[in-house]
């Protein structure tokens, strides 16, 4: 969200404010609430209001609701129909097991393919996840483990086929995947042998945390990049100053900055966010449930819900969506963030493109229904209710809130918290939420907007018929378009690659 209230842009080829949509959405019995914030840790950031979401799709669209038909045993009295029948909600697990894909990873690790683009160099495998389908329907079929190789400085990526069959596939990139909890722990084992900053590190004067950028890219004469985790050291007291530094694992190289942090960082004095629990986070796990909503005998929301830490996109895109259908009809074919960025106000710091695929622990007690989904009596409690990112859980939490179905997880991106939430209500209102926290740190001292951009790949009952409309508030300046708000594309699907 911006700080003006905007609406989010939209990415994608959807029809996400396609009025077209929302009025078959409403003839179908659905409505769509806008998407909204939580909270936000920069003081006075306002909510998203339903002013500027009737702004982006016509105040008719988002007024009224469509009424659910009553079951016949809510008709026995005035009283029942008043309380409906509590909703009902079945998850069950979807997809490859986790425990099956670090086997077939590991055959695939000692595939003679692999081990010739490897040879002696030293690496280290940074992720191992299934590859999410583009299709929704689709279940993964192959999987891939992400492998670091510190000698060369470049990423493999080995695809296996996930039944185990045959057939492995090694492809090298120069992009820099984001550090796994194995090599921090790495780079903090070798700070700690550091004859300047090991001995306070080791007598707990400086405390270790995950800044941002999580990564130092500065780029060698030859264009690659040489891998250097940043790492952050808060000062507790006793003469210790606070600094981020670098590390480079394939030197055994410790590197300090002039002005104590790496370009689009800072690291002064002043400290602002909430306390930092330092648990640890999953990112890069398999983990998708199907769920089920039901009031009694009646299906009224059917869908695949894919953990943060497995969701599709280069940085991964929250709690993601697919195959969302209402009462049978086919709502959404996919929704969820591919994008979430960070602008500090005068660049004090950044601009950040944060990731969406690392989960870090909330507050959540219930039945763990599949890999990474929690079935809850209560709702989760996020850093947003308790002040800490302390947490039993990470996680998607599940859990019933009045007529709400609910999904919630906590992420993170270095010292940043989001919240990643769904709500499906049984009228069929959609309402994605976002919110937004941070721990000690001193960038988030300074003014900064978080722009979420959500992705909605609308399906209403169905493909067939896709427009996009697109309403422009304030109105785009001619002659770039007609200086009109709406702008209309037709679009059909089928000239997009097509899909059944
Ligand atoms: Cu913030």
């Amino acid at each position: 969200m911006s700080p003006e209230g905007t609406p989010p842009a939209v990415t994608g080829d959807v029809p996400f404010s396609s009025s077209f949509a929302l009025t078959r959405y409403r003839q179908e019995g659905y409505t769509f609430k806008p998407p909204g914030c939580l909270a936000d840790c920069v003081p006075g950031f306002p909510r998203t209001s339903s002013r500027s979401w009737s702004a982006l799709v016509g105040r008719r669209a988002v007024s009224g609701r469509v009424r659910l038909g009553r079951g016949p045993t809510l008709r026995s009295s005035r009283k029942a129909r008043l309380v409906p029948e509590q909703l009902h909600v079945e998850v069950v697990p979807w997809g490859p097991n986790p425990q099956a894909v670090a086997p077939v990873l590991e055959t695939a690790l000692g595939d003679p393919a692999v081990r010739a683009a490897l040879g002696e160099a030293e690496h280290r495998v940074l992720s191992s996840a299934p590859v999410i389908s583009e299709d929704p329907d689709e279940e993964p079929t192959r999987l891939r483990a992400t492998v670091y190789d510190y000698t060369n400085e470049r990423t493999l990526l080995i695809d296996a086929q996930a039944d185990g069959s045959p057939g492995v596939e090694v492809s090298s990139s120069a992009r820099q995947p984001l550090p796994s909890g194995e090599e921090r722990a790495a780079a903090l084992a070798l700070l700690e042998q550091d004859a300047e900053l090991g001995p306070a590190l080791r007598e707990g004067r400086l405390t270790p945390y995950r800044p941002m950028p999580p990564l130092v890219l500065e780029e060698l004469p030859d264009g690659r990049v040489e891998r250097t985790l940043a790492v952050g050291l808060r000062p507790q007291g006793n003469g210790t100053t606070h600094e981020i530094v670098g590390v480079r694992l394939a030197r055994g190289e410790v590197v300090r900055f002039d002005g104590g942090a790496p370009d689009a960082s800072l690291a002064d004095e002043t400290l602002c966010g909430l306390t930092d629990a330092g648990q640890p986070t999953v990112q890069g796990v398999p983990g998708a449930a199907r769920i089920t909503v039901r009031r009694g005998a009646d299906v009224l929301w059917t869908l695949v819900a894919v953990r943060p830490a497995a969701s599709s996109g280069t940085n991964g895109s929250g709690i993601e969506l697919r195959s969302v259908s209402y009462r049978g009809k086919r709502v959404l074919r996919r929704a969820h963030v591919p994008i979430l960025n960070v602008r500090y106000d005068g660049d004090a710091c950044g601009p950040f493109r944060d990731w969406q695929n690392e989960e870090g622990a909330l507050t959540a007690t219930g039945t763990d229904v599949a890999p990474g989904f929690r079935l809850c009596p209560t709702p989760a409690r996020t850093i947003l209710e308790t002040g800490t990112d302390h947490g039993n859980f990470t996680g998607v939490a599940i859990h019933v809130e009045g007529e709400e179905l609910v999904l919630t997880c906590e992420l993170q991106a270095g010292w940043y918290r989001y919240i990643s939430q769904w709500r499906l209500h049984a009228d069929g209102t959609i309402r994605p939420r976002f919110g937004f926290g941070a721990v000690e740190d001193s960038c988030v001292c300074s003014v900064h907007h978080h722009h979420v951009y959500w992705r909605f790949d609308f399906d209403v009952a169905g493909f067939a018929n896709n427009a996009v409309r697109e309403f422009n508030d304030p109105p785009p300046v001619a002659p770039i378009l007609d200086a009109d708000h709406l702008h209309r594309h037709s679009q059909d699907r089928a000239d997009c690659g097509g899909r059944q």
